[in-house]
């Protein structure tokens, strides 16, 4: 049985975004822990389908991180859902989570949902403009958010999520800290293998994304390093 607790390196593609097979094979085959499926645009679920049938040719996990109803199709290890714990917009703290289990309920698998809380660091991105998240935060809004995954609503991942931009590894260790049997999730700016290394040191999981597209070669690198910092804690 696959166990997402125990990732500490996995590659965020986006259906959207086109990839060689050749590219491809070298992503699924690097050795990172998963392959996480997921975008903010023009997600379909043709496009997720195609994506997912193709990772599906390699061993690795695959998961689909759901941000359209649309495109939830059976055949994943994992359906990784967002809620975004810093936006003021109900839709996206559970208003398509309702609508999804109001559609699907009766065939869910539950093990395979996993709930994510995310905060969401950097203005710029795309995921921000679309829920609409408050992202003038002070560390102590974050810490706050951090306790209130893993104490309130008990989530198995607290995910900082800084797409696009390199965040603040004195931000990412304070909420280490603070966190017990919550999941603590790195996603942005992760585009050579000293940012890899130094936010593996910090965080139990990074997600690497945008540098796929951008530098394959530097993409790759990322594997290596996250494994040698796990080797190094050990
Ligand atoms: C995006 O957290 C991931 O959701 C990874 O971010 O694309 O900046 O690597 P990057």
């Amino acid at each position: 049985m696959v166990d997402f607790q125990t990732w500490r390196h996995v590659f965020k593609l986006d259906p959207a975004k086109p990839i060689a097979d050749e590219q491809l094979e070298r992503i699924c085959e690097s050795g990172t822990d998963a392959i996480l499926i997921g975008g903010s645009d023009n997600v379909t679920l043709d496009n997720v389908l195609d994506l997912m049938a193709r990772v599906r040719r390699y061993t690795v996990p695959v998961v689909l991180e759901v941000s359209t109803v649309e495109s939830v199709t059976p055949g994943f290890d994992y359906y990784f859902i967002p809620t975004v714990l810093n936006s003021d917009n109900p839709l996206w703290i559970k208003g398509l989570h309702h609508e999804a289990i109001r559609e699907y309920g009766d065939i869910m698998d539950w093990e395979e949902l996993i709930p994510e809380g995310y905060c969401i660091l950097n203005p710029d991105c795309k995921a921000a403009e679309l829920t609409g998240a408050n992202t003038a935060l002070s560390l102590e809004d974050v810490v706050a958010y951090a306790r209130m995954a893993e104490h309130f609503f008990r989530l198995p991942i607290f995910y900082m999520e800084y797409s696009g931009t390199y965040g603040d590894a004195a931000w990412v260790s304070k909420i280490r800290e603070v966190l017990d049997h919550t999941r603590l999730f790195y996603g942005g700016g992760i585009d050579s293998a000293e940012k890899a290394k130094e936010m593996a040191g910090i965080a139990d999981t990074v997600v690497i994304g945008n540098i796929i597209y951008e530098d394959m070669e530097k993409a790759i690198s990322t594997v290596q390093a996250v494994a040698e910092m796990t080797k190094e804690s050990l």
